[in-house]
């Protein structure tokens, strides 16, 4: 067996070239993002293995047994066969059915998506209920279209399987309340005040920024700096009761926006008292903010942690700083959880959107599929 990688601008591309070098029996092992050492060889490396059955195992016959010194290099070179099948083995085991012989755009959809670290059995649910859905639909008439159908039928199985919320609030709830929760450094504070820019000031809306941030020094004084700026209402609290008495006081208002100290994964117990709030006061939006450049298993062990909160809805930032959105994804429709804003860079309040279902599967599958949603 022969491991072999290729590396070029797009997964396409890199697929191109491996299946013209090693033909059509070759199996897709792995694909991904170049690692930063090989990215001068080209944006993204996808690893095919070939000869999978015909080649046998270097024997020792009678007669010509190998030197020591040979035999421990074949030894070794079998290792690294043998730990190149397992890693392949591994990675392939979600690899949708139609995967050999099958429609290459399949593989070609699988690869993409895994390449953005969608979760590969995610992927995998993805690119074969796409290849059934688009064999339901008409006959293409010639190649562009079938690519067009199989796009359109990509998109529409990433689209029924989460759900966005933009919004702030709960019900008719007035006033909206909306706490943000997250990890340290995720981007609460500044989504915060994009969101009272836009939804706020913008709309002529009475606003009230509360921060609950008095564990760093300062960390309230950057909230009362920019509630100063934009001339809304802003109050520090302490604890929970006293957020109730503030919410009590500020019927008047609204939109309430509560930000909230960051707790890192072990001290999460520290804010329990407010998660114990946060989680019996359902008129209160609590939306989860997390940073869209964290590993999946990372965030997913985040996302937990951060239940006892009981957030409703997941606000992604620092969309600008990933090249594999697929985390976002993965955590949306493993949670339930709907999406409600993104943040793409730093500029307040412009680099805040409302999430759509569009924009997360651009992100997840390339530019042009906007006009093939819209079309
Ligand atoms: N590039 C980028 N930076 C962001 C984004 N959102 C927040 N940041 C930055 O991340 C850092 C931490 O943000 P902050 O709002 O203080 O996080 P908090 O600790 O959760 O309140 C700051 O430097 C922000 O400017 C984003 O969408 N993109
Ligand atoms: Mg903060």
């Amino acid at each position: 067996m022969r491991i072999k990688s290729y590396f070029a601008r797009t997964v396409e591309d890199a697929m191109g070239q491996a299946r013209q070098e090693l033909g059509a029996e070759a199996m897709l092992v792995q694909s991904r993002r170049a690692p930063p050492e090989a990215r001068h060889l080209g944006e993204y490396e996808v690893v095919f293995a070939a000869g999978m059955a015909g080649e046998s195992l270097p024997a020792a016959s009678g007669g010509d047994a190998p030197a020591p010194g040979r035999l421990a290099e074949e030894v070794g070179e079998l290792k690294k066969q043998l730990e190149g099948m397992r890693r392949a083995l591994t990675k392939s085991a979600f690899a949708p059915a139609q995967w050999l012989g099958g429609a290459p755009e399949v593989a070609e959809s699988y690869a993409q998506l895994a390449a953005h670290d969608v979760a590969p059995e995610l992927a995998r649910d993805i690119v074969q209920a796409a290849a059934s859905r688009a064999g339901r639909e008409s006959r293409p008439a010639d190649a562009g279209e079938a690519r067009g159908l199989w796009q359109a039928a990509l998109a529409e199985e990433i689209e029924t399987r989460f759900r966005v919320e933009a919004v702030l609030g709960v019900g008719e709830n007035r006033p909206r309340v909306v706490a943000l929760v997250g990890p340290p450094g995720a981007g609460k504070t500044s989504s915060l005040v994009k969101l009272a820019v836009t939804y706020g000031l913008a709309c002529r809306r009475p606003v009230l920024l509360a921060s609950m941030d008095t564990y760093r020094v300062a960390a309230a004084d950057q909230l009362r700096s920019y509630a100063a700026i934009l001339g809304v209402g802003f109050q520090v609290v302490e604890t929970a009761g006293a957020l109730a008495q503030t919410l009590e006081e500020n019927q008047g208002k609204e939109l309430i926006l509560i930000d909230t100290p960051g707790c890192g994964f072990a001290e999460l117990d520290r804010g329990s008292e407010l998660a114990r709030f946060l989680a019996a006061r359902h008129e209160i939006d609590t939306q989860l903010v997390l940073s869209s450049s964290m590993k999946s298993a990372d965030l997913s062990r985040v996302i937990d942690g951060y239940e006892i909160f009981r957030p409703g809805r997941l606000l992604f930032t620092k969309l600008d700083e990933t090249t594999a959105p697929g985390p976002i994804l993965n955590e949306t429709v493993r949670t339930g959880k709907p999406l409600s804003f993104f943040a793409a860079g730093q500029r307040i309040p412009e680099d805040l959107e409302a999430a759509t279902p569009a924009r997360l599967i651009e992100l997840i599958l390339g530019n042009g599929l906007a006009q093939v949603l819209a079309a």
